[in-house]
């Protein structure tokens, strides 16, 4: 009997403990692998994402979860952890993933989002892993930037409007020339935005979430916010992180667009929200002067700050999966509306727990 069909697969996530990671982490868990992820050292805990696996008996008993400290800043960590653990599939979700903040700091993402990649792209090779490992690289919308064609599919040309974009665009060609230089099984998913109740709190999203959420529990007024008039293609991050997984079993390695195909405005979210908590906004004024007006009591639940606006903006994306769906028959199952509810229910109940949250 072949006894390597009995050994559970071995996965190795960077960034387990950002939003995408800790839903991976569930789901590889799920389908029974062995998950390793690298954590970042920090002066205060940056796990309570993927705490609750903790609790998972299957991770204790069966230690289906293991944590390593480690950076993608640092190349002999990366390469010993290759080594230690002889992962099957590598995820490379870790980043500097903030869009904004790229413009403040430029070079750190740089060394992250993109040196970082090649460090571990690099790593597998250093081990002689490049023809049993599969590579997911997490590649982003944020690469078409500047509006080229609607809708961005995997032909679209790239034309990225900040630091982060830039540097994750060099991630996305390294993936692609470790992949035809080396043979390596190595994948891009270009992922439009997805969102969840464990979303950072400082993206647009659950930063309006949180506040509707706490001015209906009558702990805040309102909410500053910049740009409400980009688009953006917002899904589910449950959703996602199933496409990034499918992507890996496939027969040949190739890159794909992740994608609803519906856009709503940042002022629509913000309509919407306040909308599922009974509120109706109007809008007055315009530029950095326009606020949002709660109808029935003429309070402003909105501002706007310029310090919340970018250097350069990404002003539409829509995104098409069809290759995606043709290919292993991936779609998104979570509405629009849906995702909303879902956020603004859990920040609703995380509020009423813990008004400092
Ligand atoms: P998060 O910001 O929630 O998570 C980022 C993760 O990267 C965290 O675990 C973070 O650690 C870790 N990290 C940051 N810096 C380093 C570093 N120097 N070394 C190792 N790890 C590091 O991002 P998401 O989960 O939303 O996104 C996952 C990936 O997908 C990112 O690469 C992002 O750029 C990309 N992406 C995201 C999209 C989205 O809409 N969410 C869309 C397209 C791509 P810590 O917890 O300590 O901060
Ligand atoms: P994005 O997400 O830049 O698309 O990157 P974010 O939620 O930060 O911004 C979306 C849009 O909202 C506008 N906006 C604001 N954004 C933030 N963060 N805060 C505000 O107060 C605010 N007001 C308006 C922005 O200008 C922007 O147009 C996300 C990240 O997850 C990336 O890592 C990922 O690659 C892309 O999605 C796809």
């Amino acid at each position: 009997m072949n006894q390597s069909v009995d050994l559970p697969r071995v996965a190795l996530i960077t960034g387990i403990t950002g939003q995408d990671g800790s839903y991976l982490a569930e789901l590889l868990i799920s389908k029974g692998y062995i998950v390793h992820g690298i954590v970042r050292r920090s002066s205060s805990f940056n796990t309570a994402r993927i705490e609750h696996l903790y609790a998972d008996r299957r991770t204790h008993t069966e230690s289906r979860m293991k944590l390593h400290y480690g950076d993608l800043t640092d190349s002999t960590n990366l390469v010993k952890l290759i080594y230690e653990i002889q992962p099957n599939e590598v995820y490379n979700l870790g980043a500097q993933s903030h869009v904004k903040i790229s413009f403040d700091l430029a070079e750190y993402t740089a060394e992250v989002d993109a040196v970082g990649t090649l460090r571990l792209l690099d790593a597998i090779r250093t081990c002689n892993m490049e023809k049993k490992i599969k590579f997911y690289q997490a590649s982003t919308s944020e690469m078409y930037g500047k509006v080229q064609q609607i809708p961005q599919t995997e032909q679209t040309p790239f034309y990225p409007r900040s630091p982060y974009g830039c540097a994750k665009l060099y991630a996305y060609w390294i993936t692609v020339n470790y992949r035809e230089a080396y043979g390596m099984f190595a994948v891009n998913g270009i992922l439009f935005n997805h969102e969840s109740p464990r979303r950072g709190e400082n993206f647009v999203t659950r930063k309006i979430t949180r506040g509707v959420a706490k001015i209906h529990l009558g702990q805040q007024e309102f909410i500053t916010l910049g740009n409400l008039d980009s688009k953006r293609d917002w899904g589910h991050a449950r959703d996602y992180v199933e496409a990034m997984w499918l992507m890996l079993q496939q027969e040949n390695a190739e890159d794909y667009v992740i994608a609803t195909n519906e856009v709503h405005s940042v002022r629509e979210f913000c309509e919407i929200a306040f909308r599922e908590v009974g509120r109706e906004i109007e809008w007055q004024g315009s530029g950095e002067q326009e606020v949002g007006l709660e109808k029935a009591s003429g309070i402003v639940r909105i501002k706007i700050d310029a310090k919340f606006y970018r250097p350069t903006e990404v002003d539409y994306l829509q995104g098409s999966a069809e290759k995606a769906y043709k290919n292993f028959g991936w779609k998104p199952k979570v509405s629009f509306m849906d995702l909303v509810k879902e956020m603004l229910e859990s920040d609703i109940e995380l509020m009423r727990k813990n008004p400092n949250a």
